[in-house]
């Protein structure tokens, strides 16, 4: 399965059969409280500043999410779209809770951008995908409902594949369905990551899907995050993860090394050629 994003001149191929493709999370207020005062003020250099680094860091996609209390996101977010789209030119995964701020970034945005997101509630099902299908853009789907989360993988993967059928029936293509399993703090449930690397197994074996999940959720909570990180993402990528929502700075040598040990690097070539372009950024 091939998802194609696009940005500005770019096209890029989320393909299950592929190597990896890294969502950038960086350009998020939480946690970030430098990035709430100068968004506030509508001055977007430290944004810009993240997406430059991440894309030196490896990332393929930025995810965009301007959530802060008090934020007018409908303005904002694709203020802030835009203002990245002159600075760089890679596709952009456009992340919020709010359906009108979707419907605002969607038509400042250039080229075919990747929705964050829809779930399998009604209401939401009603109101993003027909602008996924409007916009011809692709979208992430949680697969939560109107019961909430549930800890059964076939039931998550019931709500994923009721989520694809909704978007065929749009008129969405299934290649622009990628799903999130949602990966949630282990400290907090002891089964949460088997849950969740289970509905990954379940939505590739059964829908053959790009799938994609917060890459450092896991472990929140837990010292040691980048080793515990790591481990759940090779377990994750063997069982069918395609683009998880990370940090570039912390996570693509190791994206490197998995799609290498699975055969889709030959010759090395995107590992030794990443550990290169890394020495040379240190040395200038
Ligand atoms: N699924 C989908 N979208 C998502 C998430 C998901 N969007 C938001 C979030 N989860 C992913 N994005 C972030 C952004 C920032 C941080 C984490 C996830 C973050 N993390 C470190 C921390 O928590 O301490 C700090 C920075 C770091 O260590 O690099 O700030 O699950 N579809």
């Amino acid at each position: 399965m091939k998802t194609i994003l696009k940005s500005k001149s770019q096209e890029l191929v989320i393909d299950t059969e592929g190597p990896v493709v890294i969502i950038g999370e960086s350009i998020n207020p939480t946690r970030r409280k430098k990035l709430v005062e100068t968004l506030s003020q509508n001055n977007f250099e430290l944004a810009i500043q993240l997406a430059k680094s991440q894309i030196e860091a490896g990332a393929d996609v930025l995810d965009v999410n301007v959530g802060f209390p008090g934020v007018d996101d409908v303005a904002l977010l694709p203020a802030t779209v835009k203002a990245i789209q002159d600075a760089v030119d890679v596709p952009l995964c456009i992340d919020s809770p709010n359906p009108k701020a979707i419907e605002t970034a969607l038509k400042a945005v250039e080229g075919k951008p990747l929705i964050n997101s829809v779930n399998g509630e009604e209401k939401s099902l009603q109101t993003i995908l027909p602008m996924i299908k409007e916009h011809g853009a692709a979208v992430i789907g949680l697969v939560m409902d109107d019961d909430g989360i549930t800890q059964d993988p076939e039931k998550r993967f019931q709500i994923a594949e009721k989520i694809l059928n909704r978007a065929i029936q749009t008129g969405i293509p299934q290649e622009d369905v990628v799903i999130d399993p949602l990966a949630m703090a282990v400290s907090a449930d002891p089964n949460a990551c088997l849950v969740t690397l289970e509905t990954i197994k379940l939505v590739h074996d059964r829908l053959g899907l790009n799938i994609t999940q917060g890459a450092s959720n896991i472990s929140f909570g837990l010292p040691n995050r980048v080793e515990l990180n790591n481990a759940h993402m090779a377990i994750s990528i063997w069982n069918g993860l395609t683009c998880p929502i990370a940090n570039p700075a912390k996570i693509t040598t190791f994206v490197r090394a998995m799609d290498l040990i699975r055969a889709r690097d030959d010759f090395a070539m995107r590992f030794t050629e990443f550990f290169y372009n890394q020495e040379a950024l240190k040395n200038s």
